[in-house]
């Protein structure tokens, strides 16, 4: 994500709206927006009472908005988290109006200054019908965002789903992302030169295309064991 920022940062991008489910939100928000971890920590504090502010919900689905000097080329960004309920996906369309909102009102005509990012998991990418949706508004004049980087954080299963038999019948999850015939970069997330190259040249190809790009950024974590041929057991890596 911070190459891809720096990239877009380098060709004038200013304004990053973010999108992402529950999974690694902490993360990105301490890592790549620097949110304060005081900040992030005191709102796991027990003693709130629901009238407080941020009391309401769990934590992992709040966002924030934060400006700040990008270190690669010294200018100024602003990241903004959008917060998001448990419903996976639901935030796509939010970001996209919050992306084309502020296009409309910094007269970024080509998303040169305004573009967004939506991270994605495997099961719900595949899964949930508003990623389709989103898809097909993405290239409309009147919708466009002017190409929407997604990162879809493939660990290959979905919660306790699995793929291959009750998952979908596509054999990747980005299969989704045909429908409009943007480029798909499936990567190895344990080779980390690849996939800070794969997310540089998906930030060249939205700023020289403007259009969407999909990072399949495979992880592994589902050992598998064979038994004559047929899958004796799945076991999980203790990520979750
Ligand atoms: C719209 C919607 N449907 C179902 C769920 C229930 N649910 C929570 S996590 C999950 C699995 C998601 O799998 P994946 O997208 O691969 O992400 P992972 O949890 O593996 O990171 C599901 C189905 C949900 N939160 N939202």
């Amino acid at each position: 994500m911070k190459e891809i920022i720096d990239v877009a940062s380098t060709h004038g991008i200013e304004s990053f709206v973010i999108g992402m489910p529950h999974r690694g939100r902490l993360n990105v928000l301490a890592n790549v927006c620097r949110k304060p971890l005081e900040q992030i920590f005191t709102q796991f504090n027990p003693n709130f009472e629901p009238s407080d502010e941020g009391s309401g919900d769990v934590k992992y689905h709040l966002g924030m908005s934060h400006k700040r000097i990008n270190r690669v080329t010294n200018k100024e960004i602003r990241l903004a988290v959008v917060a998001n309920p448990s419903h996976l996906e639901a935030v796509d369309p939010v970001v996209q109006g919050k992306t084309k909102a502020e296009q409309f009102y910094k007269y970024d005509d080509n998303g040169k200054k305004v573009m967004s990012i939506l991270l994605h998991g495997d099961a719900a990418f595949a899964g949930q019908g508003v990623v389709d949706e989103t898809f097909h508004l993405s290239d409309l004049p009147n919708y466009t965002t002017h190409g929407t980087i997604h990162i879809i954080v493939n660990n290959q299963i979905g919660f306790t789903t699995d793929p291959r038999v009750v998952a979908r019948s596509s054999p990747y999850c980005t299969d989704v992302a045909k429908v409009v015939q943007c480029p798909i970069f499936h990567v190895n997330a344990d080779h980390p030169e690849a996939v800070m190259n794969v997310c540089r040249t998906a930030a060249e190809w939205r700023n020289e295309f403007g259009k969407d790009v999909v990072i399949d950024l495979v992880g592994n974590c589902i050992n598998q064991l064979y038994f004559n041929g047929k899958i004796l057991i799945v076991q999980l890596y203790p990520m979750r």
